[in-house]
C-alpha cells in the first residue's frame, strides 16, 4: 500500500525528470465562483461558442472524469526571449514547435505513473475543458495577475500549465497569495485596452483576432496591431515578474520550443506570397499551423506597410 504522500513525491519526481518545472495538487471540488458564467455572460468569449458548450463541465470536473478527486498543475516553461521575425513578431509560445503534441506525450508518462497506484486519470494541455489558471492557483503555483495570466514570484508567467485529473486523493497544496500590488502595468501596456478586472475580453484581444478569430479583424484592432503576427505578449512583456530576477531558479528550455532560423527570416511579403506547399514546409507541427496559411496571410497584411497612399 503505497500512501498519498509517497504517491505525490514519486509523480513529482517523475514530473521533473520529464522537464516540467513545477507541479502543485488541487482539491477537483474547489469553488470556482461565478467568474466564468460572468465573462460568458457579458459576451467576452467573442465567437468561442465552445467556452460556452465546456461551461457545465469546467464547473463540475466530475462531468470530465467521473469519481475525480484531485487535479495535478503543472507547469512547463517555454522561452522569454523576443520572438521577432522579420514578418513581425510571434508570441513567444508558438515560435517553435506545437506544446499539445509536445505535451501529450510526457502527460501520457504520468498518466502511467498514477496508474500504477491506482488512479484513472484524464490530463489535458490547453485541450480539454479545465479551468487550468483557476486550478494552477489553487495548487499553489502562483496567482493569477490583473493580465489574466497565472505568474510565478520565481518564474513569471512565461510557461504552459498542464492538468491531470486523477481519482486518487492526493495531499493538497494551498493557494499562494496575490503579488500584483499596486501595479496596473498589463493592463496599461494592453494595445487594444482588453484587460479589465484581471480579465482579458477577447473580442479585444489580439491574441483572439490572430489565433482564434474566424471573422475579419475589425478597423479599430487592425489600428493597434502594430507588428503583431500571431498571438500577442504585450501584457507579459510589461509584467515585472517577467524580468530575470537574481536567485531565480535557472529556466530549463526545451530546443523543440525555440525557433527555426528558416521561419525568423521569412518578410510579410514572403508570407502574403506564400503557396500552401511552403507554409506546410514552415509550419508544420509548429502552433501556427493550425490558423492555416489564409489566416497567417490576412495577419501579415495588416503588418505590411500601406503603400496605396503613394500611388
Ligand atoms: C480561451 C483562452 C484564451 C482566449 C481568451 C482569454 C481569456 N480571457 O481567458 C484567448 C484566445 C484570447 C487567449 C489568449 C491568450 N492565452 Co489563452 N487560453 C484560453 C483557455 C483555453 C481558457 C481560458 C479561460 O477559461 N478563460 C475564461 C476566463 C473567464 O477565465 P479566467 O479569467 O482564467 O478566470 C477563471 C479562473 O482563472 C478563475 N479566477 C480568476 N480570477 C479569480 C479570482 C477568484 C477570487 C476566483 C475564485 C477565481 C478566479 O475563475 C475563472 C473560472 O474558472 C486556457 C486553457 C484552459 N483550458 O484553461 C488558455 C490559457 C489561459 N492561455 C494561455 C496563454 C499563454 C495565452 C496568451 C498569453 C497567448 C498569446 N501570447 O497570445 C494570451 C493571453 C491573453 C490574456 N491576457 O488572457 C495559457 C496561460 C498560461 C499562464 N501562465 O497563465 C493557457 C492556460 C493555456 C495553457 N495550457 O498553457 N486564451
Ligand atoms: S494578449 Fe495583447 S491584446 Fe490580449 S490582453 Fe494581452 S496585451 Fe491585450
Ligand atoms: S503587470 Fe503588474 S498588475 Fe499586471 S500581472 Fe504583472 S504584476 Fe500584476
Amino acid at each position: 500500500m503505497f500512501s498519498p504522500h509517497s504517491i505525490r513525491r514519486s509523480v513529482a519526481y517523475a514530473a521533473h525528470a520529464l522537464g516540467f518545472s513545477g507541479m502543485g495538487i488541487a482539491p477537483a471540488n474547489a469553488d470556482q465562483g461565478t467568474r466564468l458564467q460572468d465573462w460568458l455572460a457579458r459576451g467576452e468569449h467573442a465567437d468561442m461558442e465552445w467556452m460556452e458548450r465546456h461551461l457545465p463541465a469546467r464547473k463540475n470536473p466530475e462531468l470530465v472524469l467521473p469519481g475525480v478527486r484531485s487535479v495535478i498543475m503543472l507547469t512547463y516553461e517555454y522561452p522569454r526571449t523576443d520572438a521577432r521575425t522579420a514578418a513581425g513578431a510571434v508570441a513567444r509560445y508558438a515560435q517553435g514547435e506545437d506544446y499539445h503534441k509536445l505535451l501529450a506525450g510526457k502527460l501520457a508518462d504520468l498518466d502511467e505513473t498514477l496508474s500504477f497506484y491506482g488512479g484513472q486519470q484524464r490530463c489535458f494541455t490547453d485541450s480539454g475543458p479545465v479551468s487550468e489558471r483557476f486550478f494552477a492557483a489553487q495548487a499553489g503555483l502562483g496567482w493569477i495577475g490583473r493580465n489574466g495570466l497565472l505568474i510565478r514570484k520565481e518564474g513569471g508567467s512565461w510557461c504552459f500549465l498542464a492538468s491531470i485529473l486523477t481519482t486518487l486523493e492526493l495531499p493538497y497544496d494551498s493557494p499562494a497569495p496575490n503579488h500584483c500590488g499596486n501595479c496596473h502595468r498589463c493592463e496599461l501596456a494592453c494595445p487594444t485596452g482588453a484587460l479589465r478586472n484581471g480579465c482579458c475580453d477577447a473580442r479585444r484581444c489580439l491574441s483572439y483576432w490572430t489565433i482564434e478569430a474566424k471573422q475579419e479583424m475589425p478597423a479599430d484592432i487592425r489600428v493597434a496591431q502594430s507588428n503583431h503576427l500571431y498571438g500577442c505578449d504585450a501584457c507579459q512583456e510589461a509584467c515585472p515578474w517577467n524580468r530575470p530576477r537574481p536567485g531565480n531558479p535557472p529556466r530549463r528550455i526545451d530546443p523543440h520550443l525555440l525557433m527555426p532560423a528558416t521561419f525568423s527570416t521569412l518578410s510579410p511579403q514572403a508570407i502574403a506570397d506564400m503557396p500552401q506547399a511552403e507554409f506546410e514546409k514552415h509550419f508544420a507541427g509548429t502552433p501556427i499551423r493550425r490558423i492555416g496559411l489564409p489566416h497567417l496571410q490576412a495577419n501579415a497584411s495588416g503588418i505590411l506597410p500601406d503603400t496605396s497612399a503613394e500611388c
